[in-house]
């Protein structure tokens, strides 16, 4: 069994501190109870605490010395009554052992064992800012351990993708589809859903978070699926696309086909050195070009990019950062301010691709009422766009592609590319599933 590099995770937050001597000390999660009940809520770890301890249960402390490297892990104290709920916990020695630490005591020694080290400084969380920037910095660096387990919440949430594609008949209620989903993914090996799960049929998918999940679905709708398993504590997040009937409609193909170009060349541009801003940009580029040829947007194409007239369509960022959490950690570095303009002020990162980042990269097209009502009433927006043909579309609803990658030396690898995006194989799968 691979150990966690937990005590490797504690080496790069020093390294992120830039101290050379002083003690980290971080606690876990504790378990919530419902109010006025002895019902617990299912217990999801602090993303800090996993990351530099490699431990998903309750009540767990770690510390770090820096300058003689010891790493120490605090267990929790199981009384024989407790254990009679609970189960016999492993015992301090095999504790230790398990998660790659130098040391192991009981919980009520935190305080005895930290001043024992004599530290110049504790560096604590919650309470230091400096130490929790630090953590945020070296989570947005996976290493190979890390992208391992990606890998795999990828291949498990992907196969239920295609999955669900294979299966799904009209007359479905999106909650089947959503309850399919996390059956498969738990029965994998993943703890529980990376976040709630959209299952959005026709013009559902105009609400961006759409969760009510609760309808049937049309035969003339796409349907739109984001779901992720998390496994071994990492997020999964996956958005596909696809018809209700065998086939796409002529204009959810045409739909889909834009948001599948402004995918593939995002995809190829990510690499080491460029802005994740530009591959918002990009896609926006490419949405343009798209929307123009079917006459939904008129005129001059620099016009239309200067005016941010793709992010009427698309109103959310490319994608975001992607590890322990689905939306993860690090996006905007100290310093680094939101662009206030349409379809960039939901960036949820702006900074320099560099190797070991783990990005989302999930363009979409929507025709939300609203916000083709403010675009309507923005002269410098609404003279790029023909209306008429807009509405032609609204019933697509939305569409969304989501893959997930991470930036490698000389470019990226894509997590998700078991998970079926082309035309072709979807049309095939859709097919399958009324061929039984
Ligand atoms: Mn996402």
């Amino acid at each position: 069994m691979t150990v966690y590099p937990a005590k490797q995770h504690f080496a790069a937050v020093a390294a992120h501190l830039g101290a050379s001597s002083g003690v980290i000390l971080v606690n876990g999660g504790e378990t919530l109870i419902h109010p006025d009940s002895d019902t617990e809520y299912i217990f999801h770890q602090d993303s800090n605490f996993y990351y530099l301890s490699g431990i998903a249960e309750p009540s767990f402390a770690a510390a770090y010395d820096i300058s003689t490297r010891t790493a120490i892990l605090f267990v929790p104290h199981v009384s024989a009554d407790e254990a009679v709920w609970v189960g016999v916990p492993p015992s301090l020695e095999e504790y230790r052992v398990a998660h790659g630490f130098d040391a192991a005591h009981y919980t009520n020694e935190v305080d005895a064992v930290v001043s024992s080290l004599k530290a110049n400084e504790v560096f604590k969380l919650p309470e230091s800012d400096k130490l929790r920037k630090a953590v945020h910095e070296a989570r947005v660096f996976k290493d190979d351990c890390e992208i391992a387990i990606m890998r795999r919440a990828n291949q498990i949430s992907s196969a239920a993708h295609t999955t669900l594609m294979k299966e799904a008949k009209l007359g479905m209620n999106e909650a089947e589809l959503r309850g399919r989903f996390v059956g498969l993914v738990l029965a994998q090996g993943c703890s529980y859903e990376a976040y709630g799960s959209i299952v959005a049929g026709g013009r559902n998918a105009a609400v961006l978070h759409y969760t009510k999940n609760n309808m049937a679905l049309g035969a003339d709708d796409v349907v739109l699926v984001d779901a992720g398993g998390t496994y071994g504590n990492y997020a999964s997040d996956i958005t596909r696309t696809w018809p209700v009937g065998p086939r796409f409609s002529d204009k959810a193909r045409e739909i889909y086909a834009i948001v599948l170009d402004m995918q593939k060349a995002v995809i190829s541009a990510c690499a080491p050195h460029k802005q994740w801003e530009d591959m918002h940009a990009l896609a926006a580029r490419v949405a343009a070009e798209g929307l123009l040829r079917l006459g939904m947007l008129t005129g001059d194409l620099e016009s239309i990019v200067e005016n941010f007239v793709v992010g009427y369509f698309m109103p959310h960022g490319i994608g975001h950062l992607i590890g322990i959490d689905t939306h993860d950690v690090g996006g905007y570095p100290a310093g680094t301010e939101r662009i206030d303009k349409p379809g960039l002020r939901y960036l949820r990162a702006r900074r320099e691709l560099l190797p070991r980042m783990a990005f989302t990269v999930e363009p979409g097209l929507y025709f939300v009422d609203a916000i083709l009502a403010e675009a309507k009433a923005t002269p410098a927006v609404a003279q790029h766009i023909n209306f008429d043909v807009v509405a032609s579309y609204r019933s697509v609803g939305g569409v969304r592609i989501e893959d997930n990658i991470v930036i490698t030396e000389s470019g990226n690898e894509n997590l998700t590319s078991e998970c079926p995006k082309e035309i072709a194989d979807i049309e095939a799968l859709r097919a399958s599933a009324y061929n039984q």
